[in-house]
């Protein structure tokens, strides 16, 4: 599976046979096997035992996408945004909205109202889905924005009472007095259509808007089953669902894929260790799909055992490197598990990366599922060639999942792109004579907290607010439990004087929590930068990591 051309030089493509994709919208994709499991339980939450069978969850779904067409008006090229945790309705949502016809952008729920108002205005999300208790939070992102968004709220019991100005997401679901009839398949209509936007800061910069269509995603969902032995799927197993599914790796992994295949969903809208452990001894969670930091936690909780977790069949960990070590501490607490690892990105629908069945080489993330191919840049190259086994060059990628670029970002999308369509990953790896693929660096500016992405450019703009503060720059140091922490060095305009706690708390009360200057705050003259300005951070890394 190693190649050669003149243009390519080095290139690998996959072991396994090449997908065909049906040419689905992606909710027909999803429900393409439904009535096999349509009395079975699609989704159950941990915490309120709240469930819907497949079918209740596909009724729901279409009756939600005739009254966004017919109530609000909404059709394509029109933008949904889903601001939820993981609870049962966040499948219904994003079905109904795309069997409308409508593009989803996925918001992280925990997100301030700034965060939330920037995603908002820049996906041009005309509906937002979100709960109860941050219909407050979205108000105050729907006023930054400057124009007025329908909320929907989904009640998580019948004990929460509907905000003022809220909109029952019940009442858009309820199966009673629907007319199916009156739902319009989109004009024009394409698998290649952009169903999904969610965000991404790629290789440089803020988040950016990733445009991925329902083949890319079905092509991903296709791709990952065609590399998975079939005993580890199928209509009889049960997914925790703690990865939020707002993130590409919750989203398309463990949501729709496994919704796909009939897999029961047992979700929980945060993670807690109760709430956790119930996902795999009540619920019975057979496979798992998990960060780091999880796994860590796993291996150091003492009542999380192979006997409080008797189902648990499968795990696999991704979105954040994991050490060998590690891996051989968790195989040794729950030995009847296989571990796997997979490598994703957002701009990849995500799968880019799976370990193949058999693996007992848990430094590798794996090999290149069905239909995709890869290539090896040498970092300091300007021919763009793949280099051969052993040698390391910056990841870049081909297939049926990459996105076709980012949302109105020509900028962007010339430099994610090298010649012939190849992804760049801003990820440094190599590949062995076997075919296994090693990450051993980043190269790109993002920082992995727990596996959530923190962008350090907009760590480095709320700084740069700070009335005291004349220059920041901001880079991971390593964390023992949550990968790495966001650590910025500070300058302050003359004559002002700060505290390190000060800029963490200022910080703070403006991000997401897994956000904040957990890797502290250091007081500099200077920022390092080249000639044009740029920040080198190489250099802050190596200057102020210890
Ligand atoms: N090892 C080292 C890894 C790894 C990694 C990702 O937030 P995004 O855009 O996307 C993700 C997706 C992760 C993912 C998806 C599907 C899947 O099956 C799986 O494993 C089971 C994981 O995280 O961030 C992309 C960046 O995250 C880093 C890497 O830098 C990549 O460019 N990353 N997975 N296994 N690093």
């Amino acid at each position: 599976f190693l190649h050669y051309s003149p243009e390519d030089g080095y290139y690998k493509t996959s072991p396994f046979d090449p997908v065909t994709v049906p040419n689905l919208p992606l909710h027909e994709y999803v429900w393409r096997d439904f009535k096999k499991w349509e009395r079975r339980t699609a989704a159950v939450c941990v915490i309120t035992d709240r469930q819907y069978t497949f079918a209740q969850m596909r009724d729901a779904s279409a009756a939600f996408a005739v009254r966004l067409q017919t109530k609000f008006k909404l059709h394509k090229p029109d933008v949904l945004a889903i601001c939820l945790p993981n609870l049962p309705e966040y499948p219904i949502a994003t079905l109904g909205a795309i069997e409308a016809g409508l593009t989803v952008t996925t918001v992280n729920p925990i997100y301030t109202p700034d965060e939330i108002a920037r995603q908002l205005t820049f996906s041009g999300a005309k509906f937002l889905v979100g709960t109860v208790s941050g219909f407050a939070t979205l108000s105050q992102a729907s006023k930054l924005v400057g124009r007025q968004i329908p909320i929907a709220v989904v009640r998580t019991s019948t004990d929460e009472v509907l905000p003022e100005g809220a909109i029952d997401f019940s009442e858009l679901t309820s199966t009673q007095n629907v007319r199916y009839e009156d739902l319009k398949a989109p004009k024009d209509a394409t698998a290649d259509d952009m169903v999904f936007l969610p965000f991404s800061s790629g290789t440089t910069g803020l988040p950016k808007g990733v445009m991925l269509s329902h083949n890319n995603i079905s092509s991903n969902c296709e791709q990952v089953q065609a590399s998975l032995p079939l005993d580890l799927m199928g209509p009889q197993q049960t997914l925790p669902g703690v990865l939020p599914f707002f993130h590409i790796y919750g989203l398309t992994v463990v949501m729709l894929s496994k919704l796909g295949q009939g897999c029961r969903l047992a979700t929980m809208p945060c993670f807690k260790p109760d709430d956790f452990m119930r996902s795999l001894d009540k619920y019975q969670g057979s496979i798992l799909n998990l960060v780091p930091p999880i796994a860590l936690f796993m291996i150091n909780h003492p009542k999380l055992t192979q006997e409080t977790a008797p189902h648990l069949r499968v795990v696999m960990s991704g979105a954040a490197p994991i050490g060998q070590h590690d891996v051989e501490r968790f195989l040794n607490k729950f030995p009847k598990t296989v571990f796997k690892q997979g490598y994703g990105m957002t701009e990849a629908s995500p799968v880019v990366l799976l370990t193949p069945d058999g693996n007992k080489v848990y430094a590798s993330t794996g090999v290149l599922p069905a239909s995709t191919e890869a290539k090896l840049v040498p970092l300091d190259g300007n021919d763009f060639k793949g280099v051969g086994p052993r040698a390391t060059g910056e990841l870049c990628v081909r297939g049926p999942q990459v996105m076709s670029g980012y949302l109105n970002n020509d900028e962007a999308n010339q430099v994610t792109f090298y010649p012939g369509n190849w992804l760049r990953s801003g990820d440094v790896a190599y590949y062995d004579e076997d075919g296994l693929f090693y990450i051993t660096d980043r190269m790109k500016e993002l920082i992995k907290v727990k596996g959530f992405q923190v962008p350090p450019a907009e760590l480095e703009a709320v700084l740069r607010d700070h009335p005291k503060i004349l220059e920041a720059a901001v880079f991971g140091i390593p964390h023992e439990f949550n990968g790495e922490a966001p650590r910025a060095i500070v300058v302050l305009r003359q004559g002002e004087k700060a505290s390190a706690e000060e800029i963490f708390a200022y910080v703070a009360a403006r991000v997401a929590h897994y956000k904040k200057l957990e890797g502290g705050v250091i007081f500099v003259d200077e920022v390092p930068k080249n000639p044009t300005g740029k920040i080198l951070r190489r250099e802050l890394k190596e200057k102020f990591s210890d």
